[in-house]
């Protein structure tokens, strides 16, 4: 059975985005914020990122500047598998039937985060595109960004620049150094014409893997927390290494198995694969590059 309109499907393939209103229901909303509550608590603890994953980078990140007196968790890795909250609202909500409407009847998980910003944080997020990390042999796979907080304006939302996901793939390796960041004349055009993804908490923003997105920091005295979930239809075999490796990678949560694959024609540079918590060290080369040629 379709949870999206026939509209809300077009919105998604023409633009390469939609936000879903009401796509976890109220309880597990507040399930959600509580866990992320009390890893906010937890982070006081400690001054260097913290916590295991399966390949035993941090699970939890922090940003440089955090103290026990201002917290700065920027990033959960793989929170489905320390939490039953966020392993619901991935395997079994809205969000997840929302996905399959998309790019179904067969889906299955990749990979899942915690992208935080909580005030008084400079956590940005430069322009790219998410299939250059995570190229598959089809692009059907769609990045969900579950809002946990109200998005605002003010307090660093999605930007993304609508219809992109149809034009060129664009590379992260700039001079021999993986930037995880398109180049710096792309993404001045990229913010000329950027529109923001805002919305109530509970909402979800769909995006496909080729839209070009960012964010900037969080201006406001409300956090911004984004659960971000990627899937990809079943016959999508991943060509890379999982940035985040986890237990449920390859989990179907709509639909079956069919153990077959799909592949379309493309041509990208390989990722490399973060070596520490989380891909903000990777996009910080990109500025220190700019920085040693300026
Ligand atoms: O946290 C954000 O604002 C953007 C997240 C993002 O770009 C990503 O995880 O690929």
């Amino acid at each position: 059975m379709s949870v999206l309109s026939e509209a809300q499907r077009e919105q998604f393939w023409t633009e390469g985005y939609l936000v879903v209103e009401n796509a976890v229901d109220p309880e597990m909303l507040k399930a959600l914020r509580d866990d992320f509550a009390g890893w906010v608590g937890e982070s006081r603890e400690h001054s260097q990122p913290y916590g295991d994953t399966l390949d035993g980078r941090a699970r939890f990140d922090l940003e440089p500047g955090h103290t026990a007196q201002k917290p700065g968790l920027r990033r959960v890795n793989a929170p489905v598998e320390v939490s039953q909250a966020y392993y619901d609202a991935m395997a079994s909500s809205l969000m997840t039937d929302c996905i399959a409407d998309l790019i179904g009847p067969n889906v299955k998980f990749h990979h899942s985060k915690i992208n935080a910003k909580l005030p008084g944080g400079q956590t940005a997020v430069k322009w790219h595109q998410d299939f250059p990390f995570t190229p598959h042999s089809n692009d059907d796979i769609v990045t969900a960004l579950l809002m946990v907080d109200e998005v605002t304006e003010e307090n660093g939302p999605l930007e993304v620049v609508p219809g992109s996901h149809r034009g060129d793939l664009h590379g992260l390796w700039h001079d021999g150094v993986f930037t995880g960041s398109v180049a710096d004349a792309i993404a001045e055009e990229c913010q000329s014409k950027a529109v923001s993804c805002t919305g109530s908490a509970g909402s979800v923003c769909l995006m496909h893997t080729r839209l070009l997105h960012a964010s900037a920091p969080n201006l406001s005295s409300n956090p911004r927390n984004l659960f971000i979930c990627v899937y990809s239809a079943e016959d999508a075999v991943p060509y890379s290494a999982n940035p985040m490796p986890t237990k449920y990678e390859g989990l179907v949560v709509r639909g079956q198995k069919t153990n077959k694959v799909r592949s379309i024609p493309y041509e990208i540079e390989l990722p490399q694969k973060p070596t520490t918590a989380s891909f903000f060290d990777q996009q910080a080369k990109h500025g220190e590059k700019a920085h040693q040629a300026a």
